[in-house]
């Protein structure tokens, strides 16, 4: 996969050199490149941002340098059969989630349009849906300074989805999320610590009894802390009990 990165803050994105995504970037399963928003402007202080028309706090991002960044991305990519995605993180997107993630890890051009202060003008997202597919992103219901954090968890969250990133493929299908719910409790050794014991059926060897006891574990896990996510999930012949709920 390709992911392109357009930042007024390219060190932000160093992190992407570490880890999982910095192996499979070695590798060569992913090709990460980031861009600095600033060599596409044409002044002499660079300027990437302008005051808000119809006033207001804080600098918009302007359109012209968006533009260049993204028309650069365009050139240097290769042909492909799809148009690029051009993800713009923004807490006025569409929340990520993990089928989103599933869903990005199937591209194979991804391109995040990090902005910064009130935002990018609008016209420079609009003028991209003609060569991209333009999905604005949130990473949830707060506020951030700027998209580069929500870039760093959206490739983490994509990039490990991706064949031959995540060394044990069975390492994503236990995991909270993958199945609508979230994970059951785990322990190691040792088995007493500190007083606390681990639940006894861990050591049962009875694999039925342990896959069992998990799954009820995450049934209470997720109506505990997450009941909106058992909406989405069949909770069969589970009785209120069972979710301690
Ligand atoms: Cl994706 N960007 C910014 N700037 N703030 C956010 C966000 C993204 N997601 C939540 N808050």
């Amino acid at each position: 996969m390709r992911i392109d990165v357009v930042s007024i803050f390219p060190e932000y994105l160093a992190a992407l050199d570490l880890s999982l995504i910095g192996k499979a970037r070695q590798d060569g399963v992913l090709d990460v490149r980031v861009h600095d928003l600033r060599s596409f402007t044409t002044d002499r202080h660079r300027t990437v941002d302008d005051t808000p028309y119809g006033g207001g706090a804080g600098m918009v991002m302007k359109a012209e340098p968006w533009a260049q960044a993204l028309e650069s991305v365009l050139d240097g990519a290769p042909a492909a059969e799809r148009r690029p995605t051009l993800i713009v993180p923004s807490p006025a997107g569409a929340v990520f989630d993990q089928a989103m993630a599933y869903e990005l890890a199937e591209l194979d051009h991804l391109v995040f349009a990090c902005g910064r202060y009130e935002g990018i003008d609008e016209r420079a997202i609009d003028w991209a849906r003609g060569d991209f597919d333009v999905r604005p992103v949130s990473l949830g219901d707060y506020v951030l300074n700027g998209g580069e954090v929500a870039v760093l968890a959206m490739v983490e969250a994509v990039g490990r989805l991706i064949p031959g990133v995540v060394g044990n493929p069975e390492s994503l299908v236990e995991e909270s999320h993958s199945d609508g719910l979230l994970e059951y409790p785990v322990y190691t050794k040792p088995s007493s610590w500190r007083g606390r014991d681990i639940p006894e059926v861990l050591l049962s060897g009875n694999h039925a009894k342990i896959a069992e006891w998990r799954r009820l574990e995450q049934f209470h896990r997720t109506a505990e802390r997450r009941p909106d996510l058992l909406a989405g999930v069949d909770t069969g012949a589970l009785t209120k009990a069972d979710l301690r709920a």
